[in-house]
């Protein structure tokens, strides 16, 4: 096996060259969508295979349902359902580029000796004081995500006096924490945690003002998919008939500024963040980074192109 630097050479370079695929794949009996479908060892490699025939760029393999609510999962049981799915997936697709979607040190030792290099911590590294240092030791890339008190409380009423700007903050102290640990900057990714102890507006203020955290300077992974405030603001709707919506949060963070979207669909994803891009990555009159690089909200976005009238041809 490459070494896990080399193995991430190519995800690195991608960014900022277009909007990077994460496809989910939880091994957990309980997750909010697709916990129990992928339980068994043949079925989550089945859909291992299917997600990257459909153009996924990582596969974030988790052992441990984040949902609202949730109970810890025992360290022995998050290995079972993890590690033996990750040595499978790294033997069978050597290109595959793998994350572990864990808060616990030992679950992310022992998958990036595996074959995982990203290491996804929906606790940006805090509720397990040993994983800056395992992440930093084996050279893997990390997501840190904010989240507001843990997944077994979270959803109690949380409040912020300023959410974009408190998140932004915990952000870039997570950021700070993983670079004095020894973690490279080109080894970071940040994710504002949407539905980690936020409410329907919390998430909604997040999204339009992805370009304040884009400013920390660092690529933004967004993860909405089939979440409850699309049902919410559906009027109730779901898991199983969130797609719509989803894709509609998808093509509006790539605009302001997604480098990377984690996904239950990978293919419908893929799809949509391709015409994203091209709208707003390659636009001839917006050169490749005008909606990516600003510190700007989405009322400073009248002159960009997403909001200009299109053209007769562009009607077709
Ligand atoms: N969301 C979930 C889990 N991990 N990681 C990051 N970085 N960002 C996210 O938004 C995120 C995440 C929750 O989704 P899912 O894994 O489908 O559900 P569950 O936690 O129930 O397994």
């Amino acid at each position: 096996m490459q070494a896990i630097t080399e193995r991430l050479q190519p995800i690195r370079h991608a960014i900022g060259t277009r909007t990077l695929v994460m496809g989910v794949l939880n091994t957990t009996p309980d997750s909010f969508y697709d916990g129990g479908r992928y339980a068994a060892f043949e079925r989550a490699l089945a859909r291992a295979e299917q997600m990257l025939a459909e153009g996924a760029d990582i596969l974030d393999i988790g052992g441990e349902s984040t949902r609202p609510g949730a109970e810890p999962v025992p360290e022995d049981e998050e290995l079972r359902r993890t590690i033996p799915v990750i040595e499978a997936i790294a033997t069978r697709y050597p290109q595959a580029t793998i994350s572990i979607d864990t808060t616990k040190s030992r679950v992310a030792e022992l998958a990036l000796h595996a074959g995982a290099c990203i290491v996804n911590d929906i606790s940006g590294m805090t509720f397990d004081p040993r994983m800056a240092e395992v992440a930093a030791q084996a050279g893997a890339l990390v997501v840190l995500m904010h989240i507001k008190g843990t997944p077994r409380t979270m959803q109690q009423n949380p409040h912020y006096t300023d959410v974009v700007a408190e998140v932004r903050d915990t952000l870039r102290a997570h950021a700070q924490r993983a670079e004095q640990a020894g973690i490279p900057r080109e080894n970071i990714w940040l994710d504002p945690g949407i539905g980690f102890g936020k409410t329907v507006e919390h998430n909604l203020q997040l999204l339009r003002h992805l370009p304040t955290l884009k400013s920390l300077g660092y690529p933004i992974l967004i993860g909405t998919s089939r979440k409850s405030f699309i049902g919410h603001l559906l009027g109730g709707l779901p898991p199983e008939e969130r797609l719509e919506g989803t894709l509609a949060t998808l093509a509006l963070a790539v605009a302001w500024g997604a480098d990377i979207v984690r996904v239950h669909d990978v293919q419908a994803a893929v799809r949509t963040v391709r015409i994203a891009d091209a709208l707003v990555r390659h636009s001839p009159n917006s050169g490749n980074s005008f909606p990516l690089n600003r510190d700007s909200t989405p009322s400073d976005c009248d002159s960009s192109p997403m909001n200009r009238d299109s053209t007769p041809m562009d009607r077709k």
